[in-house]
């Protein structure tokens, strides 16, 4: 049996059907850790599963975290559908412990949960503008479809987790705690922090929309990068949303900014050289993830949306610099540099977009016109 004792003793606390032949660690995903078992279902047939080791650094509490993962997927199950044009996609399932509890904590401390697989699908890469127009069609119906349920349904699991102004305190934090502790690092980073706070400031007035109660809280899917779509094999339409692990309050316009920081990106993440955004693929995104919205969007959500790429962006930068400044222990890293570039890449993103603000608005407001409702609805 090629799977590791440890993972299968792990593994058979949950529900699963069979006998497991096979363990493969999945390198997604920059927080939690993922294996894909294989289980002989004693009939010749086999029965795949995801087993996932939460990452409780980050959620903290993790009671909290299932309790919204469980909700939210049972909910699925049976969700009224608004209108049958939305995407409505195939969610993974939850497998329960045998005990019936949505995870495990396992006697050295660590937590572990499972999920059903999804076959036949795939991430996308390098999207052709149609497949990211249908990602953006499928994260919009979901912010459509999340901003149904009340707020007050779900956990904060992690307490201010877009709040802009948080997380430069944080980053000028570790900038300064990194002076004497990773003097390198700190040397590294300082000639970028001027260039960062005034991309911050410029997406600060959005940040205190949202503090101030100007901007609606609803509840929203808060991490809508492009690698949480899957998309069928064959023939690349998009097949389910996955990555629940930060649905709580929040708003569809982090939502959609942080699906044209991840998408409408012209390099990966973590390609500073020639970084910059792409109105080609904002376009498309605009096209698709804003007509499912337009029936809810107040008036302040639509004057604030062209700022919300923006927001994300610099967000992310502070958020990439701030752990490598403090030695890397939030988000994976495959190479030792890699927070450095990541952080550089998204200030990169962030000045182009700063650049192309006032066409970013335009666009963005020819899709927010109501004539553009009859294209859902
Ligand atoms: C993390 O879990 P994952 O890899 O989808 C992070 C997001 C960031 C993203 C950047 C809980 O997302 O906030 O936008 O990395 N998730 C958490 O790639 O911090
Ligand atoms: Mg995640």
């Amino acid at each position: 049996m090629a799977i590791a004792q440890d993972l299968a003793n792990l593994a058979s606390a949950f529900a699963f059907e069979g006998e497991p032949t096979k363990a493969q660690a999945i390198a997604s995903g920059h927080i939690n850790r993922t294996y894909y078992l294989t289980y002989d279902n004693g009939r010749g047939g086999e029965n795949y599963y995801l087993l996932q080791k939460i990452n409780s650094a980050v959620f903290q509490d993790v009671p909290a975290l299932m309790a919204n993962v469980a909700r939210l997927l049972a909910y699925f199950k049976n969700e009224p559908h608004i209108s049958e044009e939305l995407f409505y996609g195939r969610e993974p399932e939850l497998i329960f412990t045998k005990n019936g509890a949505s995870f495990l904590a396992a006697a050295d401390g660590s937590f572990w949960r499972a999920y059903t697989f999804i076959g036949a699908a795939t991430i996308l890469k390098e999207p052709a503008l149609v497949e990211i127009r249908a990602a953006a069609f499928a994260y919009g119906s979901l912010a459509r479809r999340l901003a149904n349920l009340s707020c007050e349904l779900f956990n904060e699991t992690i307490p201010n987790f877009h709040a802009l102004k948080s997380r430069l305190l944080a980053f000028n934090a570790a900038l300064s705690a990194a002076a004497e502790e990773r003097p390198e690092r700190y040397k590294k980073v300082l000639p970028l922090a001027q260039k960062l706070s005034a991309m911050a400031t410029l997406a600060l007035p959005l940040a205190k929309a949202i503090a101030s109660g100007e901007l609606p809280r609803r509840l929203a899917h808060n991490d809508t990068k492009l690698s949480n779509i899957l998309f069928a094999k064959e023939s690349h339409e998009p097949l389910s949303i996955i990555d629940f692990d930060t649905v709580m309050p929040g708003s569809p316009l982090y939502d959609f900014g942080d699906l044209v920081r991840s998408a409408a990106a012209t390099g990966a993440e973590d390609e500073p050289e020639g970084m910059e955004i792409s109105l080609e693929k904002y376009e498309v995104i605009c096209q698709g993830f804003i007509p499912p919205l337009l029936p809810i969007l107040n008036e302040a959500e639509r004057e604030y949306l062209p700022l919300a790429p923006l927001t994300i962006t610099c967000e992310l930068s502070l958020r990439f610099f701030a752990d490598y400044l403090s030695g890397d222990h939030y988000f994976a890293i495959h190479y030792p540099e890699q927070n450095f570039k990541r952080g550089l890449a998204q200030l990169k993103l962030a000045e182009s977009m700063a650049e192309r603000a006032g066409e970013m608005a335009k666009i963005a407001k020819n899709n927010l016109s109501p004539q553009n409702l009859k294209k859902v609805y």
